[in-house]
């Protein structure tokens, strides 16, 4: 019998997974450093760490999983509600029986031989009343150190459990690693999830996207919140007034890059702080604002495109205490991706010796995990228990043509439409044809536990939750010209916009009124310093009618597709700005 916790749920679960799994070992996480040190000499030892250039980087490792267990699996992925119109369009579903007795039988005796980890864990600042508690048990040490940087892990979450007597069940197994046995299932009626056959980040470090997002937006509407896919930034101007924006981007569209923007050089005096890279959970407080935690206490980055140029602070914090899981390796040991430097790497993501004819030498989705105490614009106020007050929500795609640099929505209904409709184009290479475009509300689909029909109602509810509620923009840094080149330069230089943004919501700056929303007027946006002309500026900012008709056509195909579910007032505000398009 497990005596390690006055819990008596926590104790009888525990005891249940044993005999289910029959593990040699059973070790409950404090979360000290002496635990640490023993878990990478273990991890070492067999073989799952190798320890890299220790000069370089101190106290960083490497680890190599298998070629066949490198992302997440959507297909795999499951929501099991007892009624499956809850799970909606945007998920798989099954039923709660049918997904226990398909995974419970892989778990059958899956831990003989090896140690179960139990992971009490916090999501967010321990002492914050945002955040929220998990345990997670697994048979990986991996797992247990990745958890480690990415939570509040060990002793004061296991105390914050007994003391509220709640908390998300995560329960995860490698198995043998075989797609043919691999599972992700959601019970969000039960608050818990079972994940069978993969290490990898998303399926296997239970509070990130499992718990912190899939199971914490349904247990978010019940309680009036929002779990959000969202980094959290704080942008200080030379007056020393920090604002603080929450922004949402499908992948692929540079969020990690955002959240540690560094100002232009004739940025004097202003500073981006991260608070957050991925996730974001708020609710309204007192004052009728919304509040914002980060859950996270680390960041598992996108090693690939990583550099000195893209994003300096990121690249900062990777030279020591980092975990680096299927990047190359340099002759003497260092790690290395696609994107950092043009130093040629000696092995490759699989170990192989380096040969281009085997493609990248860093698996394209290879990952960093780091503290976020690591990061150079880590916001002090990130560890504050009622978490950030947010002036701006933003949303973004990757739109090549017809969506503007930025506009304002006119309310918070409309901010949610647009939210709705956020989507990405994809590219020639991916698709073979340009221009199509995929839908990722919120850049939600793979993270909403629930009916998105039933999460848009939710967003509008909190114009009666809140009296205060932030400006909700629309940006788009990926417009192309005819010649196929960008026509705003990204990165750093998103600082113009953001400062437009800001300005919005204190009131300082006027704009343009149009159909689809506020759009600056072309010298509202500081050009200072830029190569850009007021051509290509009006161009950026510039509504397409005949393109937006289009647009809102197919937007309405799309929300057709939920049905009766659906919010009146999505499809009534669709109507409006098509009137207003004339
Ligand atoms: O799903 S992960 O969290 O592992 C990575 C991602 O897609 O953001
Ligand atoms: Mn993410």
């Amino acid at each position: 019998m497990s005596t390690n916790t006055s819990n008596a749920a926590l104790a009888e679960w525990v005891n249940a997974v044993a005999k289910q799994t029959n593990p040699d070992q059973i070790h409950w996480c404090t979360g000290t450093d002496e635990e640490n040190r023993e878990l990478t000499e273990l991890l070492l030892s067999d073989g799952s760490f190798k320890e890299l250039n220790p000069e370089t980087h101190p106290n960083c490792y490497l680890h190599l999983s298998d070629s066949q267990d490198v992302a997440r699996v959507e297909h795999l992925t499951f929501i099991c509600t007892s009624e499956e119109e809850d799970a909606g369009p945007n998920n798989h579903w099954m039923s709660p029986a049918e997904g226990h007795a398909k995974i419970d039988a892989l778990f059958e005796g899956s831990m003989r031989g090896r140690t179960m980890y139990v992971i009490p864990y916090c999501m967010g600042p321990i002492d914050s009343p945002l955040s929220r508690c998990g345990v997670e048990i697994t048979d990986s040490p991996y797992v247990v150190a990745n958890m480690r940087i990415m939570t509040r892990m060990g002793s004061p979450a296991l105390l914050r459990i007994e003391r509220e007597n709640t908390f998300v069940k995560g329960l995860h197994s490698i198995g043998d690693l075989s797609p043919e046995r691999r599972y992700i299932m959601h019970f969000p009626e039960e608050l818990s999830i079972k994940s069978f056959g993969s290490g990898y980040g998303g399926n296997a470090l239970l509070g990130k996207k499992c718990h912190a997002l899939r199971i914490a937006s349904y247990q978010a509407r019940n309680e009036g919140w929002l779990a959000e896919h969202m980094l959290i930034l704080g942008l200080e101007n030379p007056e020393g007034e920090v604002h603080y924006i929450a922004a949402a981007f499908p992948s692929a569209c540079g969020k990690t890059n955002l959240a540690m923007l560094i100002a232009p050089e004739s940025y004097k005096g202003w500073k981006i702080w991260t608070v957050g890279d991925d996730i974001c959970w708020m609710r309204p407080g007192e004052d009728g604002r919304l509040w914002a935690i980060n859950p996270e206490a680390g960041f598992f980055g996108v090693a690939p495109g990583t550099s000195k140029s893209t994003n300096p602070t990121a690249l900062e914090m990777l030279y020591e205490d980092t975990i680096f899981t299927n990047v190359a390796t340099t002759a003497d040991n260092q790690p290395w991706w696609e994107g950092l430097d043009d130093r040629v790497p000696a092995k490759d993501w699989q170990g192989r010796d380096y040969d281009p004819a085997n493609g990248p030498a860093a698996q394209p989705n290879s990952r960093f995990t780091v503290s976020s105490k690591r990061c150079g614009s880590y916001s002090e106020m990130a560890e504050a228990p009622q978490g950030v007050p947010i002036s701006a929500i933003i949303f973004g795609g990757r739109r090549e043509r017809l969506v503007p640099l930025v506009f304002e929505t006119k309310s918070w209904a409309h901010g949610v439409l647009v939210g709705a409709a956020m989507a990405s184009e994809t590219t020639a290479a991916a698709t073979g044809a340009v221009g199509v475009v995929r839908r990722d509300p919120m850049a939600m689909k793979p993270f909403c536990g629930y009916n998105f029909a039933d999460y848009w109602a939710h967003w509008l509810s909190f114009t009666e939750r809140a009296d205060n509620l932030p400006g909700i923009f629309h940006v788009n840094w990926f417009r192309k010209d005819t010649d196929g080149k960008f026509m705003w330069p990204g990165f750093g230089e998103n600082m113009r916009v953001l400062e437009w943004i800001v300005e919005r919501c204190k009131g300082t700056v006027d704009a343009q009124e149009t159909a689809i929303g506020f759009i600056p007027s072309t010298d509202d946006i500081n050009v200072d310093g830029l190569s850009i002309d007021a051509e290509q500026m009006q161009e950026l900012l510039s509504v397409d009618q005949q393109g937006w008709l289009g647009e809102v056509d197919q937007i309405n195909e799309y929300l057709d597709t939920y049905g009766e579910r659906l919010p009146a007032s999505m499809r009534e505000e669709l109507h409006r700005i098509k009137q207003e398009l004339g």
